[in-house]
């Protein structure tokens, strides 16, 4: 049996948590507080610390899934969630163009811990908006072998095939 430790990162609002839920086959450890708690301003929940899910991909792959926060504030997470994952997932709200610039960050910051395979998953996008797909990936500065796919993070087969997406790259990366 193989374990793999994925990372899903990503903007602050991305839908990193609802990721995760969607297709976890056990009860997903979350840390939500409401933002109104943390920041003062705004409303619904954000992450403060980590989500945890898992979801078997074969008789001898298992995948554990590490959410991280979106907000910088949180960001001392970052680091220790980073730690021994083989690949990571970088989530972004395909509408919210102001996110783009942490988006960006997030990857720097998420390459330099460790120099795995990663996808970008582009959320709240129709998969067919080819333009809008196009743009998040002219924004956001991605090489040509970065895979950029079309996810509803609402959505258990969308979710998976993301997943599986990284853990082709994953395995590539190690024949
Ligand atoms: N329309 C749409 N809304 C979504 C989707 N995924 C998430 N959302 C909504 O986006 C908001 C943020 O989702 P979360 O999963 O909490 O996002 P997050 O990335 O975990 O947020 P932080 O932990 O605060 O960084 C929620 O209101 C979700 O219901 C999606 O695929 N489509
Ligand atoms: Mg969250």
């Amino acid at each position: 049996m193989q374990s793999v430790k994925v990372v899903v990162t990503g903007p602050f609002n991305a839908g990193k948590t609802t990721f995760i839920k969607a297709v976890s086959e056990i009860t997903v450890l979350s840390t939500e507080r409401q933002v109104s708690d943390v920041a003062g301003e705004g409303s619904g929940e954000t992450t403060v610390a980590m989500d945890f899910g898992r979801i078997t991909i074969s008789d001898d792959v298992v995948l554990y899934l590490f959410g991280t926060p979106g907000q910088e504030r949180f960001s001392f997470m970052w680091e220790t969630l980073s730690e021994g994952m083989l690949g990571f997932v970088l989530l972004v709200d395909a509408t919210d163009g102001d996110s783009f610039e942490d988006a960006k960050s997030m990857i720097g910051f998420f390459t330099d811990m460790s120099d795995v395979p990663f996808v970008v998953a582009a959320n709240k996008v129709a998969a067919d908006d080819t333009a809008t797909i196009a743009s998040v990936r002219g924004q956001l500065g991605l090489a040509d072998e970065v895979p950029l796919l079309p996810v509803d993070a609402r959505d258990k087969d969308s979710v998976k095939a993301v997943l599986l997406g990284l853990l082709y790259r994953i395995l590539e990366s190690m024949s």
